[in-house]
């Protein structure tokens, strides 16, 4: 049966059941109209039995902690995905498109909903799993996460961005734009010295940035290494939850645990060697270590799908 899809950016056309859901679907993952893959319509029930099982979709900044935060929620449910990157700049434009109502990442995309913030994605996840024993909401976790959110996570971005986007945005920009499709890829790159203005603005990197940050973070992580002097494995409750899984995910890019290349692996001036350096042997940096270690669970062996780019821009 073919429908006419009044109302659609690509008015006129006709299209066949499930059409306009791929190409809503390759819109956010970066396909362009042109590579839209042509598909015989007797195979149109297949088609949309396939796209109905398609798997959640978590859209990131690969540099984003916040993002890791949330992909860590995931993995520890065991719930398959599909990781997308959305270029910082271009995600405006994304993020508008899907339906969601900020502009941040991570979101997750489960085919009916948007579920934008690492928080909000991990209620989610929880609801989701079928282990009730590993559900990551405890007792007094909230709290502890959403402080972690407000400072650890505010500013350690910003002391990173305050020593590297100035002098060397070379350094972070290929995690910035992994996993992104070719296309948005190309347009994010056009994009990025407007990009690069839009977040030395956003995150308020003034001269003094990288030294209010570190002073702030300098008395959370005091506040948290005297939480941890009474030799507790957990900050709140007595297994892993959510309170541990965001300061944890928050200070990675300092801890730089091995279980996470992004963070391990990425240059870092001389300056922020120098913090990890300094920090390294805090008590809730070791701490921090330890949780990647003992939680972070991998990614599901499962078989994963092409990337985005391997599906429709061959
Ligand atoms: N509270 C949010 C914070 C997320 C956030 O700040 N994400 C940043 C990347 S680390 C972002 O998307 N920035 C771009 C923007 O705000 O448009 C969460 O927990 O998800």
């Amino acid at each position: 049966m073919l429908v006419f899809a009044s109302r659609h950016p690509f008015q006129k056309t006709f299209v066949w059941p499930g059409k306009r859901e791929k190409i809503a679907e390759l819109m956010v993952r970066g396909a362009s109209m042109t590579s839209f893959p042509r598909m015989p319509v007797q195979h149109a029930d297949r088609w949309e039995e396939q796209m109905t099982e398609a798997r959640p979709k978590l859209v990131t900044f690969g540099l984003s902690h916040f993002c890791e935060k949330a992909r860590w929620a995931l993995d520890w449910h065991g719930i398959r995905y599909d990781e997308i990157g959305w270029p910082p700049g271009l995600h405006i434009v994304l993020t508008k498109r899907c339906g969601a109502k900020a502009t941040t990442v991570p979101i997750v995309l489960d085919g009916e909903r948007v579920i934008q913030g690492s928080g909000a994605i991990i209620d989610w996840a929880d609801q989701r799993t079928q282990d009730r024993a590993r559900t990551l909401t405890v007792a007094d976790a909230l709290e502890i996460e959403q402080r972690a959110d407000n400072v650890i996570g505010v500013h350690v971005r910003r002391l990173q961005f305050a020593e590297m986007l100035p002098s060397s945005p070379h350094l972070p920009k290929p995690a910035l734009f992994s996993k992104a499709s070719r296309s948005h890829r190309v347009i994010g790159n056009m994009m990025w010295p407007v990009t690069w203005r839009i977040m030395m603005r956003m995150y308020d990197i003034t001269p003094d940035a990288a030294s209010e940050s570190r002073a702030k973070l300098e008395s959370e992580m005091s506040w948290l290494d005297s939480m941890l002097a009474d030799g507790r494995t957990y900050l709140a409750g007595d297994r892993f939850s959510r309170a541990d899984l965001t300061v944890t995910s928050l200070l990675a890019p300092f801890a730089r645990p091995e279980e996470m290349a992004t963070f391990h692996d990425l240059p870092l001036t001389d300056a922020l060697v120098i913090d990890c350096e300094r920090w390294r042997d805090r008590p809730v940096m070791r701490w921090s270590l330890a949780q990647y270690q003992r939680h972070r669970v991998p990614r599901s062996k499962a078989p994963q799908p092409a990337a985005a780019q391997d599906i429709v821009e061959t």
